[in-house]
């Protein structure tokens, strides 16, 4: 390696070795009590079942700025007068913490690993050399990359959005960082691509041709897929949904308006859905929900493991804490077949007042063995419980008879008349959701 940015002596994290399980019995935060990476579950690992991500703009690169201040994290791979070597220190930093966390994967966008250049071939050379060093890293770990995806958010040129600004001139800038974003992704062996919305809304409709902009977007994502097959891109494309903030009202509302949007331009070959928990909460669904639905039209593609607050409406992306929430997702994936070749990835970050670096290894653990709890939990009501059947008998009357009948198509509405009038008024029966809400609280691990 000629220009030898990468220093690779320091450790960043000196006070931490490799994180390890130690079980239930421990009180130690920074090691593992549910999360054991080989025990299996339901036929296959842990590792196998969460296929865990650490989030690459979170964790090394947010500072926790906000609104009424600046960072508050003194990262000790900051580097403030050459970004590119800042650029390395960062990718050392993020490798040491992946290694002693023990995840099999990472996410990026372009411009949390390498910094925008002056040009849009100094900002491509910037990102290949990077890439290169990760490469690398890569090698020489078991960590890989579940995803990449371009930041066409942060720029002031995206002010409008990138693929539905009304000036095409952005429109083709945004495409720039996309190629090169996909180039690299396939370079590191991504198995998937994202799309988040970024600024792809709008804020007033009185100076929007919504229709036209979301043509757009359908257009661009359609050429990024053609330009990705080409270059052998063998993964999944992801549209992750949003419904607010940046944007007043974001264009990938939620998962049902992403799989309209998928269905309406000709994507379902390419493209499934990366669905996050906080953007759930802020459209006014559960997390449960969001998947139920992304597997119902077999959209399903990864999942960004986080939680908001549901006191107020903006996106906090905390760590995942909340055992109801990872039990009643890990219920879902666990009926609906697994995460397939997506994962999780933990979209979250510390808060702005947690600034030790302890505190990032405690977000993730924390979040780990809240999932691997969810994960037991389920496995056992699953397994072990009546809920299944319990769940079949609300619908027993479908499996035979004038019941199977009408699933199966053979009943017309004068049909349904007739049987209606020959049986007069349905008894009542109970919905017993009380009975399946404790049963789950029985169960909880
Ligand atoms: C923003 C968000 C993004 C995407 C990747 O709310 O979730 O971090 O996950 O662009
Ligand atoms: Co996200």
């Amino acid at each position: 390696m000629s220009n030898n940015i990468l220093l690779g002596s320091k450790e960043y994290f000196p006070n931490i070795n490799k994180i390890t399980y130690e079980g239930t019995e421990s009180t130690n935060p920074l090691a593992f009590k549910y999360y054991n990476e080989d025990s299996v579950v339901s036929g296959k690992t842990m590792r196998e079942h969460f296929r865990f991500a650490v989030a690459y703009w979170h964790t090394f690169c947010g500072t926790g700025s906000d609104p009424f201040g600046p960072g508050t994290k003194i990262f000790p791979w900051y580097q403030k007068t050459n970004p590119m070597k800042a650029a390395g220190y960062r990718l050392d930093a993020a490798f040491e913490f992946f290694t002693k966390l023990g995840v099999p994967f990472y996410c990026f966008h372009d411009r949390d690993i390498s910094p925008e250049g002056q040009s849009i071939e100094e900002s491509e050379n910037n990102l290949k050399y990077i890439v290169s060093l990760a490469e690398e890293k890569q090698e020489n770990s078991d960590v890989k990359l579940l995803w990449g995806t371009a930041n066409l958010f942060s720029h002031p040129r995206y002010m409008n959005g990138a693929a539905t600004n009304p000036d095409f001139e952005v429109v083709a800038y945004a495409a720039s960082q996309v190629k090169a974003a996909i180039d690299a992704t396939i370079r590191l062996g991504g198995q998937n691509y994202v799309f988040w919305g970024g600024r792809e809304g709008y804020y007033s409709l009185l100076n929007t041709e919504m229709k036209r902009e979301i043509d757009h977007l359908a257009m661009f994502l359609q050429k990024a897929r053609d330009y990705g097959r080409d270059a052998g891109f063998e993964g999944t494309f992801l549209i992750e949904p949003k419904p607010l903030e940046p944007t007043k009202h974001q264009y990938d509302y939620d998962v049902a308006t992403v799989v309209a949007f998928i269905h309406e331009y000709g994507l379902e070959n390419d493209f499934k859905i990366n669905i996050e928990n906080n953007h759930a909460t802020l459209a006014g669904h559960t997390y449960a929900h969001e998947v139920q639905v992304a597997f119902n039209y077999s959209l399903f593609g990864s999942l960004d493991i986080n939680q908001g607050d549901p006191h107020n409406g903006w996106d906090t992306d905390e760590y995942l804490y909340n055992l109801y929430d990872a039990t009643e997702l890990m219920l879902v994936i666990l009926q609906s077949g697994g995460v397939g070749n997506g994962g999780m990835n933990f979209d979250a970050k510390t808060r702005r007042s947690s600034t030790d670096l302890e505190d990032i290894f405690i977000g993730h653990i924390n979040a780990m063995d809240t999932l691997a709890r969810g994960l037991l939990t389920a496995d056992n009501i699953l397994k072990n419980s009546d809920y299944l059947n319990m769940k079949k008998n609300r619908y027993a009357s479908f499996d035979y008879g004038d019941g199977a009948n009408f699933e199966s198509g053979e009943l017309g509405l004068v049909d349904l008349k007739n049987i209606a009038s020959k049986n007069g008024d349905p008894r009542q029966i109970s919905g017993k959701q009380e009975l399946f809400e404790s049963l789950v609280n029985n169960y909880l691990v």
